[in-house]
């Protein structure tokens, strides 16, 4: 159990009462706040997947830090990268609140027994695989991370808030990478072309299954912790892309995509969701690369935790000195 922090008792009808009326009108539930066991599970659930899903999402991208075109595309990688860090730090401490702590989440995550995005198993085998991951992963992120800056758990909320500014950054990053490509040669052209066709698809499931086929999504609604279910974002992040793939000269990789003017919205292809689950078993190109390299970058940093603990318990023990010595 996190220190400081006071799960209400499990049947505690007035808590109870509380939690509805802070649901019902749209106020923020907080960590001393009385809730669910339900609802502290999902949340934990959602917060440390998303939080592993930014610290296993910084590999991808750190594949090309040494390759980066220039020493300013270098600089820019490196921060992104380095955003992403942080985020997963945000989110961890947010998921800590709810009693569970972060070596637990640590190893759920290196044992593969936690969920991370499925975007995150591609493999990023050309520098347009930054703009794509840019334009089309953290485009795709925001479209679904801003609701949760409304989220009724406040301080997964109050994360998103600085996550989804510096997302937004990410996104025109990305998106300038493909401009410039495709201001270039026509081999320059032909790679942002390719990498787009591969991303695609890949970015409309990060959204999830379809609504049919999503067991959580009608109880976090209900709870207004996720505002709009996959469908319907992963609907606003295609009405979103195609203007901005005609901006950019490249073609969205789906012979189905075209205006729906009765629905006012972009009607598209189905997707290959037997893909999706074979990547979540693990069987996508990176899976097991990705798992490994954390692994090891956890064992090595054994020591940096142990000097860490040893430097805190030193402060620890000067600090009672001196209580005692006055
Ligand atoms: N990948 O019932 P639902 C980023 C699982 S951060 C893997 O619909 P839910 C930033 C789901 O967990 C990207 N698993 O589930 C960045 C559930 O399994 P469970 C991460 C997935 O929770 C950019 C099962 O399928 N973002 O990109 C995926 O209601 C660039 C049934 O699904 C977040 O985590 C998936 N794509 O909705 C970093 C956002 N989709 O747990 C570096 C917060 C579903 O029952 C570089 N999360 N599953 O065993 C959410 O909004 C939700 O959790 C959803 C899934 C929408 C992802």
């Amino acid at each position: 159990m996190t220190p400081g922090i006071r799960p209400g008792a499990v049947d505690d009808a007035a808590g109870e009462e509380r939690f509805l009326e802070l649901i019902t009108s749209d106020s923020r539930v907080e960590p001393t706040d009385w809730m669910p066991e339900a609802y502290r599970k999902t949340l934990v659930r959602q917060i440390s997947q998303h939080a592993h899903s930014e610290i296993i999402g910084m590999q991808p991208e750190g594949n090309w830090i040494t390759r980066a075109p220039s020493l300013k595309r270098k600089a820019i990688l490196m921060a992104k990268v380095q955003d992403e860090a942080g985020h997963g730090l945000y989110l961890y401490s947010a998921a800590q609140t709810l009693g569970t702590d972060r070596d637990t989440m640590f190893e759920q995550l290196i044992t593969g027994a936690a969920k991370y995005s499925s975007i995150f198993n591609y493999l990023t085998p050309t520098w347009a695989d930054m703009g794509s991951i840019g334009w089309l992963v953290d485009g795709a992120a925001i479209c679904n991370q801003v609701p949760l800056c409304r989220a009724s758990y406040g301080p997964y909320a109050r994360a998103m808030v600085r996550i989804c500014k510096e997302e937004s950054f990410h996104q025109r990053q990305g998106f300038e990478i493909l401009l410039a490509l495709m201001n270039g040669s026509e081999s320059q052209r032909a790679m942002a072309q390719e990498s787009v066709n591969r991303w695609y698809a890949p970015a409309l499931m990060m959204f999830g299954p379809p609504d049919a086929d999503s067991p959580n999504s009608r109880q976090s609604m209900d709870w207004k912790i996720k505002r709009f279910s996959n469908d319907e974002l992963r609907q606003r992040f295609v009405d979103m892309l195609v203007p901005q793939a005609e901006a950019l000269g490249v073609t969205l990789p789906d012979p189905d995509l075209k205006w729906n003017e009765e629905r006012g919205h972009y009607d598209f292809g189905e997707l290959d969701w037997s893909e999706f689950y074979d990547v979540l078993k693990g069987n996508g190109q990176a899976n097991a690369v990705r798992l490994n390299t954390r692994r090891a970058a956890h064992e090595g940093g054994a020591w940096v935790r142990e000097a860490a603990r040893a430097y805190a318990d030193k402060q620890a023990a000067a600090a009672a000195d001196l209580e005692l010595a006055s």
